[in-house]
């Protein structure tokens, strides 16, 4: 019985693995071509302001557009120490072909503690867009200390 439980989990994992990867690319597979405009963006990471709730993880972000566009996994990163408790991030520019800003995922990397997210803010310089995605509770911003990665709505500012 334990053995089979044990592959039951290994199945879900899979299936859910293989689920997160036909949703990923959803995008690609659009029918109708947008028009592609590149636009200049920034992006700013609020992280909690309770104990403990930064971290020096590796976190990655990926920014879906409303439609069949996205941009590449980018490393988010500067010169400063980022994601500490209480602290508002701020990254780019990047030069991305999105059209609006739907939802991005962020993957926070097992080379550091857990961590809080409050919202991210995608900022599109061109049009003076701002988008923001932020979880849909405390506990849905929270990345546990291994490998996670989640995926969070975003709307118009
Ligand atoms: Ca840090
Ligand atoms: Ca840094």
């Amino acid at each position: 019985m334990y053995g089979a439980s044990k592959l039951l989990g290994r199945i879900v994992v899979a299936v859910a693995a293989t689920g997160a990867l036909l949703w990923g690319s959803v995008g690609t597979a659009a029918a109708a071509p947008a028009p592609l405009v590149q636009s200049r963006f920034n992006v700013y990471v609020q992280t909690g302001i309770q104990s403990y709730a930064g971290t020096d993880a590796t976190i990655h972000l990926k920014v879906f557009g409303c439609d069949n566009t996205s941009s590449p996994y980018v490393n988010l990163d500067n010169s400063e120490d980022n994601f500490e408790t209480g602290k508002f991030d701020r990254f780019g520019p990047f030069y991305w072909d999105l059209n609006g800003v739907c939802q991005i995922s962020l993957v926070k990397y097992a080379n550091g503690s857990d961590w809080q997210m409050v919202y991210t803010d995608i900022y599109d310089t061109v049009t003076g867009q701002m988008y923001r995605c932020q979880p849909v509770s405390v506990s849905d911003g929270y990345f546990s200390s291994g490998r996670v990665a989640k995926y969070f709505g975003c709307r118009s500012l």
